[in-house]
């Protein structure tokens, strides 16, 4: 997919997110229709293939083996369990699998196994996605052999501030892995995570970084924090969800054409912040009762939640239904005469 590139200076970002809530919430949903069809929301599901006992020192993070989290470590699961996953998860109405290893970069022999995952997967009629951490020289280029659709790396924060959450890799690291993604022809899932302590020009900065990505991200997924006990960032003061919201809605207007994943967090986030979150142009959410290692909503709670708000997922209607037209104010006016 060609998509164009920009220059998002920090200044401009945070102009857009000082708008009025209701004026930056009604530029992003016109940005988002006339991009994307109206009322969809695209269904992706998480596995963690390996958990635990990373040598990485993310501070947000239940599975670096710097904090101590009491997450039970696992080796990395077998095919056939890999497999049952993906299908109860294709079961559930999930188009894209997307795969989560504990890892700061494959070595070739575990990159062997997950090439294997990752054909048996695609061979099931999924999407696929994984993030096994930092790619070397030939690696990405493997993985779309392999059948690969998405490699999710994310930059997590802005530049300023991601020396406060890790140490052990530089953000440049960041950048060149999601480089290898993009010269392999893969599509990039590359999003951050807010509610880390982070200011207002910092949430802009990581959206600045993501948008003038040549091309942009063709997936960006917002994290919330999930505060995991044990980890240094457990007591982080809770976000105001409406700043939480405009992220979503900045992000939807810097990148048109992206499709901006509601992440982890919702576990903690009502259903009216989240039917703001797909106002502002959210278009994806992580379906299943698990993310990686923490709980994710309930199927029930899901469905129920799309039943209320008219979303649907069908993935048949995402290649036939073209983006809907804004409605033209004057539109508005004659509805409302006619009341
Ligand atoms: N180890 C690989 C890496 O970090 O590159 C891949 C797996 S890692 C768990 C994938 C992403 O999950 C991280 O980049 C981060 O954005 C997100 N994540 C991890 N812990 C999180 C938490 N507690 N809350 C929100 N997002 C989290
Ligand atoms: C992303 O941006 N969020 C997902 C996925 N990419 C791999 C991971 C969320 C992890 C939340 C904490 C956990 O469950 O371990
Ligand atoms: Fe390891 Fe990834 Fe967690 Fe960082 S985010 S500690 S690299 S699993």
């Amino acid at each position: 997919m060609h998509l164009p590139t920009n220059n998002w200076t920090i200044n401009k970002v945070l102009a857009l997110y000082e708008l009025p809530f209701m004026d930056l919430l009604w530029q992003a949903q016109t940005v988002h229709r006339s991009n994307h069809p109206a009322n969809h929301v695209q269904l992706s599901s998480l596995l963690s293939i390996k958990t635990g006992a990373c040598p990485e020192d993310c501070a947000y993070c239940p599975q670096s083996s710097k904090h101590n989290t009491e997450l039970e470590q696992e080796p990395l699961l077998d095919l056939p369990t890999v497999l049952q996953a993906a299908q109860q998860a294709k079961e559930q109405g999930a188009s894209r699998f997307c795969m989560g290893a504990a890892w700061r970069s494959p070595t070739e022999h575990q990159l062997d196994q997950v090439i294997e995952m990752v054909s048996a997967v695609k061979n099931m009629g999924l999407e696929t996605c994984v993030t096994l951490g930092m790619l070397k020289d030939g690696q990405a280029e493997r993985l779309k052999a392999a059948g690969l659709d998405y490699y999710n790396h994310n930059l997590d924060t802005s530049p300023e501030f991601y020396g406060q959450i890790i140490s052990t890799r530089t953000y440049q690291d960041r950048l060149e892995t999601l480089e290898r993604v993009r010269d392999a022809g893969l599509n990039t899932c590359c999003g951050g995570i807010l509610g880390m302590g982070e200011t207002r020009r910092q949430r802009a900065g990581l959206l600045s970084q993501l948008a003038n990505l040549q091309p942009y991200p063709e997936s960006v997924p917002i994290n919330q924090l999930v505060k995991v006990p044990g980890t240094p960032l457990a007591e982080t003061e809770d976000l105001d969800p409406f700043e939480f919201v405009r992220t979503i809605a900045v992000a939807r207007i810097l990148m048109p054409k992206a499709v901006i994943r509601l992440s982890a967090g919702r576990e903690n986030m009502d259903d009216s912040t989240q039917a703001l979150c797909f106002l502002a142009g959210a278009s994806s959410i992580f379906y299943g009762e698990q993310l990686l290692t923490t709980a994710n909503p309930q199927f029930s709670a899901d469905q129920a939640l799309f039943q209320r708000l008219g979303l649907h997922s069908q993935t048949t209607l995402e290649k036939d239904t073209p983006p809907t037209a804004p409605a033209r104010p004057s539109t508005y006016q004659a509805a409302l005469e006619t009341l």
